[in-house]
This record gives structure tokens, sequence and C-alpha cells, in this order.
């Protein structure tokens, strides 16, 4: 397989004006005819070479006349006149047994396409590069009674349907569906007045039922960005379509959106209050892509920053609008600095814009992604609100209709504000979170604070440079008070010091508020320091960052010397539990202890070989130990966290019962399972339900709660999903694997499909005491299943191999036993290219 790499980009040699597309559609032998209009690039001649994979060229023309292109496994070239001429393409492919759901594949006998990243080659010859855009105009023929593609609809009779998209896109944004669907209907008004009719389909039935909260949350979606960022809709349909076998959560089609059903179905019987705020958020996010990714696209798939990022940070805000910014901000902290961090830290690092891939879909990642939001956030710190929102103006205004750049993205920001961005632009260039450690000083009423970034080294970069940090600070006084509120420093320096002057006396600093960089932040605290700023300080973010350091602290001293659990700890979570000024929301956070994996990750870091047998028997420890600490005031909290009246996903009743439940996960522990019996018992929502599952699974019971789960739900997929993962998630750690492995013998275990297979083995993989168990039985089993799947579906599969990306945190005996899984799977006989680079990544 070749690399490739973001220098040699080079530009089409033709410009694509028009692509009529007609589609045939068989299970095994659909026949696609493409017309397509196209003119020499005289500002950048090159060869005509269109892709084409797994397909069968049946015949092809030039301005009528037949052609033999020369065909290869990967497209075809062709002599062509030196002017305008009209491509013609007849050619046959296979959805049925297209199992890698990428391209025109069958889901459940609808048809359905994923183009993303480079799909659309495998549906007709093309130049599939998202600088390559063009007026799509498609026909469908089947006798299927519902026909979608992008754009509005023309016209339609017996047996087909035609559509046409007015907007140039690029091949990826490209999207067909039929099937027997059924469709839930709204509409909307945009802000200057236009009707757009919308539709949810799903397969008629149950899913019916679940179509009502997706609707509303893309109206809330469409309104939130007319207001928030002036971006109305411009066509006349908006179209979802729900598909059950999906590699990924959803994806942004022009006009018609396809999602994996687990990310837009919803009724409260079936889906928890987690599932509600994540579909709202990507319905959101895949509305979002409307502006920024279709309108302007990306030049090339380095960029994919450029939309992804972009949309996530856009997605994130809306979150933050529907309930709690301070809730929505420590979330996607806690999955930056686990997952994110894990990444930048291990074999798979890499930039926010790499400069090099060979399978494109393999950086598709927490980093392109959620550290791509994460430095427009910073953007955003750095030059001010009103700044930031005139900036996307003129993004927006000067981009249109183009495949952009991440130097264009910041040339706006440049000639908005007259700020130089070149050492910003660090940020996009150098992979590895960067270490900022800080020290103190006080003399005279003067308070000093000395900063000192690094980025430790990551695989093909040895030396960084300092990067632009966005620090927001406060000052409390030793008494409690803030003697000087949340103040922006700008770091820019390898090292460089901040003063803070008139002060009475030496100050407790609150640094890196509502996190304002992705930086991990060294002080030498100690843990009353810590429990200092969990009782005061006014930032939700530090105040909750305080509590997790300190329980970080408490568990390394409990899993390296044995030490019992800190008092002042207890203390600090009880006060934050019992303080009703607080958002339920939040003081459930409060009461979340950190990831297993994360405190690996920090034993790691502290040159402490992590043993992850320890690391679960002291985090269990320390729950029992609160448990025992919070007894009396557990069944107060749970009962002031009832929910009166039918079950709404707003935040406010989503936070009152993730406290009820973080309430209930430490009572389990001193009644031994009674009051989640009941809960279980009585339950009328999915999300109680499941927590009262989940947490008797969690302390050895339930199992005929679990049976009763199990036949109740059946006949639901998204919830025997929900079943197959908690059952690996709340196993012992020596049984972890075998659970896994007893399940993937169930009659509805389905390998091909994507969200069980995911259940099962990505529930394995998150189980980090049984993931690691000494046996090595879990790395084998999930190395042979990663094997077994990758011939089906390359892209599912070597996605899952980053469970091993931290195999060098470990002891000498893990390593072996992980580095020869990797080696097995690297020897499968056929290996797709995708896995083969994640395994030669990963072992490094
Ligand atoms: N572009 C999709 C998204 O929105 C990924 N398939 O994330
Ligand atoms: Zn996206």
């Amino acid at each position: 397989p070749q690399t490739i790499y973001l220098s040699d980009y080079r530009p089409f040699g033709y410009h694509v004006d028009t692509v009529h597309l007609t589609f045939r559609l068989h299970p095994t032998q659909t026949r696609v005819i493409s017309r397509i209009a196209f003119r020499p690039n005289t500002e950048a001649p090159g060869p005509f070479f269109l892709h084409g994979e797994d397909m069968q060229l049946i015949s092809a023309k030039i301005d009528g006349v037949a052609v033999s292109p020369e065909v290869t496994d990967k497209g075809l070239t062709c002599t062509v006149p030196d002017a305008p001429f009209v491509w013609e393409a007849e050619v046959e492919i296979s959805p049925q047994t297209n199992t890698a759901l990428e391209g025109l594949y069958m889901s459940n006998g609808m048809y359905c396409t994923q183009c993303e990243a480079e799909g659309f080659r495998k549906i007709t010859f093309y130049p599939d590069r998202p600088d390559v855009m063009s007026v799509f105009t498609t026909r469908i023929e089947s006798d299927l009674p519902v026909m979608l593609s992008n754009g509005n609809p023309v016209d339609q009779g017996d047996g087909w349907a035609e559509w046409h998209d007015p907007w140039r896109k690029p091949a990826y944004l490209f999207a067909l569906v039929a099937g027997d669907l059924a469709a839930h209907s709204g509409q909307f008004t945009t802000m200057s007045g236009k009707d757009v009719t919308l539709n949810l389909y799903v397969r008629p039935g149950p899913d019916e039922g679940k179509c009502a909260f997706g609707m509303e949350a893309l109206k809330r979606a469409m309104r939130w960005d007319e207001e928030v960022y002036g971006r109305e809709y411009d066509l006349d349909i908006f179209n979802i379509v729900a598909v059950d076998d999906f590699n990924a959560g959803a994806m942004e089609n022009k006009g018609l959106n396809i999602f994996n059903s687990s990310c837009v179905l919803a009724s409260p019987d079936t889906s928890t209050d987690a599932n509600y705020e994540r579909i709202d958020a990507i319905i959101a996010h895949e509305y979002f892509h409307n502006w920024t990714g279709n309108r302007i696209t990306c030049r090339d798939w380095f960029q994919l920053c450029l939309k992804e990022g972009l949309t996530v940070f856009r997605d994130q805000q809306y979150t933050g609008d529907q309930g709690s910014h301070a809730v929505k901000r420590i979330e996607d902290a806690i999955v930056l600095r686990s997952r994110q961090f894990r990444e930048d830290n291990g074999p798979l690092a890499h930039p926010v814009r790499p400069e090099s891939f060979i399978e494109i879909n393999n950086f598709y990642t927490i980093t392109v992604y959620e550290k791509g939001a994460e430095l427009i956030g910073m953007l955003k710190r750095l030059v001010g609100d009103e700044a930031y929102y005139k900036a996307v103006d003129l993004y927006f205004d000067r981009h249109d209709g183009e495949a952009a750049t991440i130097e264009d993205w910041l040339k706006v920001f440049e000639d908005a504000t007259g700020r130089d961005l070149t050492q910003f632009k660090r940020w996009y260039s150098q992979a590895g979170t960067p270490r900022v450690t800080v020290t103190d000083d006080f003399k005279d009423g003067t308070y000093t604070l000395h900063f000192k970034q690094e980025t430790p080294p990551t695989p093909g970069q040895e030396q960084k440079e300092p990067q632009v940090i966005p620090i927001a600070v406060g000052l409390l006084s030793p008494n409690g008070d803030e003697v000087m509120p949340t103040t922006m420093l700008e770091m820019t320096e390898t090292e460089q010091s901040f003063s803070f002057d008139g002060l009475g006396a030496k100050p407790v600093p609150s640094i890196l508020r509502d996190f304002s960089a992705p930086v991990i932040l060294e002080r030498a605290e100690s843990n009353a320091d810590r429990a200092f700023l969990m009782a005061h300080d006014t930032d939700p973010f530090n105040k909750w960052d305080a509590a997790d350091k300190l329980a970080k602290s408490v568990l390394r001293a409990m899993i390296i010397s044995e030490a019992s659990p800190d008092q002042a700890y207890l203390d600090g979570v009880a006060a934050i539990l019992r303080d009703d000024t607080l958002d339920p929301a939040f003081r459930a956070l409060c009461l979340t202890l950190p990831s297993e994996d994360d405190l690996a990750q920090a034993l790691h870091d502290a040159g402490t070989t992590p043993d992850p047998m320890a690391i679960h028997t002291a985090r269990e420890a320390l729950k029992l130990a609160l448990a025992q600490h919070l007894q009396d005031t557990l069944p107060r909290i749970r009962a002031a966290m009832t929910v009166e009246g039918p079950y709404s996903p707003d935040a406010k009743s989503a936070g009152k019962r993730s406290l009820g439940t973080a309430a209930l996960a430490l009572l389990s522990r001193l009644d031994g399972g009674a009051a989640a019996q009941a809960q279980f018992a009585g339950a009328d929502n999915m999300t109680l339900q499941l927590a009262a599952l989940s947490v008797l699974l969690q302390i050895g019971k339930g199992d005929a709660e679990s049976a009763a789960f199990r036949d109740q739900w059946r006949n639901d997929r998204l919830v025997t999903d929900k079943w197959f993962g908690l059952k690996v998630a709340t196993a012992a750690p020596e049984d972890a694997a075998a659970v896994a492995e007893a399940l993937t013998r169930e009659p509805d275990f389905d390998m091909k499909n994507p969200n069980r297979f995911r259940a099962v083995f990505g529930a394995l993989a998150g189980h980090s005491a049984g993931f690691h168990h000494p046996s090595g039985a879990a790395y084998d089993l999930l190395g042979d299943w990663i094997s077994k799947l990758d011939g089906m579906n390359p892209q599912t599969a070597a996605r899952m191999t980053t469970a091993f990306e931290t195999w060098r945190r470990y002891d000498a005996d893990r390593q072996a036993k992980m580095r020869a899984v990797l080696h097995r799977i690297a020897a499968t006989d056929g290996l797709s290219p995708d896995t083969a680079e994640m395994v030669s990544r990963i072992l490094g």
C-alpha cells in the first residue's frame, strides 16, 4: 500500500461540470450508468485518472463513441480530448455482498450508501477527491417504494425517482437510499421564510415510534444555526434515514443524512438520558455540516479537521446551550483527557492535521475531531467572542462553494483580527499533549506564576516548538474568597512568568479554568490544596477538576502504599454532595471516580508500571469507603432526585437521574442491592432500568434481572446491544474474556453488524482489568475476532486495534502477550491495508 503525503497535493487535471447518474438497483447486479461532463483544467493540467474499485466496467464512451480505457483494481486511465467532453460509463456492482459497508450496500433489505471518505469509487468511476465538486442529478430505478438521493426531488413515476442537487459538492457527500421505509415528517420555516419539508425515514414497525425526538432535535439545530451563526438551510427538503448497519455514527450527505440507528432513534422505554443527549448532539452535528463541511468542504483529506473540528466545536456549543455549559465542558474534558490524551501519548499520536496516511479511514480519530474542536475553542478564547464570529462570517463569505484548507481558515482570523497566527498554527502540525508545569512565589504583595511548557516527542516528531497556550487563571484568598476573577494569560514562550500585585496574602491559584487549553497541567499541590479548591473554586470546571485530581492522588496512594482513603477527599465529596445549590449533574460528575484506564495512564506518566488488577481493587475499595462515609446522605439524595411525571430527557431531569444513579451505585455497596432491585422492578424508563441493572451486575448480583431484561428486549436491536455491552462491562476481571466469548455464541450475535460487534468487543477493550487480566485471554480473543472481522469489514476491524495502543505502559509479560497478538493479526492472510497500517503503527 502507498503512503499519501500532504506535501504531494496537486489539483485534478479536469473540472467536472455536471454528473448524471442512473441506478438500476439489484442486490447483486446493480447497474450504475454515469454521464459526466469534464473540462480540462487549463491552470493545472494533469492525467485523466478515475478512481474505481470492486466493480465491473460494462462499457465506456467519450462524446458518444466507445472507448477502451485501461482498468486496474484502483481505477482507470483513458486517452481523452483536449477540450470539454462527455464521459459515459456503465458498471456493475453488488451491494448485497458489500460487507465493508462502504459504497452502495444493503442493510435489512434497504439500499444505502456511505461515501466518506473514499466510498464513491466503489459506485462508479470518478475523480473521488473532495476538491472535485460538481452538480449531481440522480435517477433511481427499482420497485421499492421509497427512493432518495441528494438535493430536491425532481420527478417520480412507477419504479423510478429522480433527484437534483443544485449545490456543487464532492462525491463523498453523495447518497442514495431505497427501501420499504416509513416517514416521520415535519416542517421548518427558515429565517428568510422558506418552507422546508423534513423527513425521518425508518423501517416500518416499532422504529416508527422512535422518531419524535430526532425530529424535534433537527428543528432545534436548524434554528440554533440561524440564531448563533446566521446560517440558513438551502434546499426544499431535508431527509434523515436510520440504518442498522453503519460503521460510523452518522453522515452529513447533502440533504440526505444517513444515521446509524443508534444515533437517531429514541424512546423513553428504550433510550437512556445519555442516548438522548448524544442523539441531540449528533443530529445537530450532521446538520451543522451543511455549512461547515458541505457548502465549504475540504480541499483534501489532510484538512479533515477543518470540517470536523469546527463542527464538533459547534455541536458542543449547541449542547451547552441546551443545558449546562459547565457540565458539558466537564464531560468533553473527560473524553478528551482519557481518550485523546491516551492517543497523543502513544504510538498512534498524530497531528490534528496529519501529514501522511495510508488509509484515510484510520484518521477519523479523536485527535482530528475532539482535539480539532479544542483548537477552535482556543482560537475563540484568544480573539474573543466578537472577533470569533466576525472571522467565521468572513470564512463563509470568502469560501462558500469552495474546498478549503487550514491555511484559509487561519487567514480569515488573521484578516478579521489583525493577529499573526503563525505560532498558533503549530497546534495543527505538532502532535502530542503539551505538559505545562507551574511554580509560584509571593513577595511584597506580588504573586508570580512561573510556567514551563514541554511537549514530549511523538512518532516522527522528535523536536517540538513552544505553542500558544491560553491559560485562564483566577486567584482565591486563603479564606476562600475570589481575589482575582478569571483572567486569560497567553503563554507563547517555553518559559514564562506572570505577576499579579496588590495582594494582601499569598493567594491560592485556580489555573486552566474551564479547561482553557488541551494540556496537562502539572503542579506540586498537596491534597489540602486540592480539597481547598474543591470546596471554594468559583470555576465549576476547576472545582470538579480538583475533586478529580484529589481522587487520583488518593487512589495512587491506595495502589502504591496501600494507604487508606484520605479523609479530606471523603469530606470534600460529602460537602459537594450535600450542597443543594449545586447542579445535580455537576454533583454526579464529582462523585464519579477517575477511570481505571486514566489511573493506569497517570501511574505510567509518573514512572510506575500500572497493575490493572491493583487499580481495579483500589477503585472498588474507594467506592466502598465513599459509600460508608456518605451512608446517611445517600438515601436522602436518592429521594430528592426523584423526578415526578412522565419521562422527559431535558437536562434538568437527566441531571437529577444521574445524581440519583450515582447515589444508588454507592448505596448498593451497603444494602446488598435491595434499592437497585426495587428500582429495576419499578422503572418506567430505560435510564432507570438500565442504571439499576448495571448497579446490580457491578456488585455481582442481578442474574434474574439480567435474564428478565434480555427477554423483555430480545426484539429490540438497540437495547439488546446495551445488554451485550453491559454483560461484558460488569463481568469480574477474570471472567470478562469468557463472558465476551460466550456472547459471540448467542444466536443474535452478528459480527457483520458493527453495533453488535462493538457492543461486545468495545466493552471488552474498555474493561481495563478484564482486558489486561494476566491470563492474556482477552488479548487473544480480541485479536482473533479482529482477524476474522477484517475480511468482512476492514474499517471497523482496524478501529478495534486501538485497544492495544497502550501496550508499552505495561509489564514485560503483558507487553509480550499484546505484541504476540499484534503480530498474529499482522500475519492474517489477506489482511486489509487499513488494519495493516494500524498494527504496524501500534508496534512502532
Ligand atoms: N463525517 C462524519 C461525521 O460527521 C463521519 N462519518 O463525523
Ligand atoms: Zn462530522
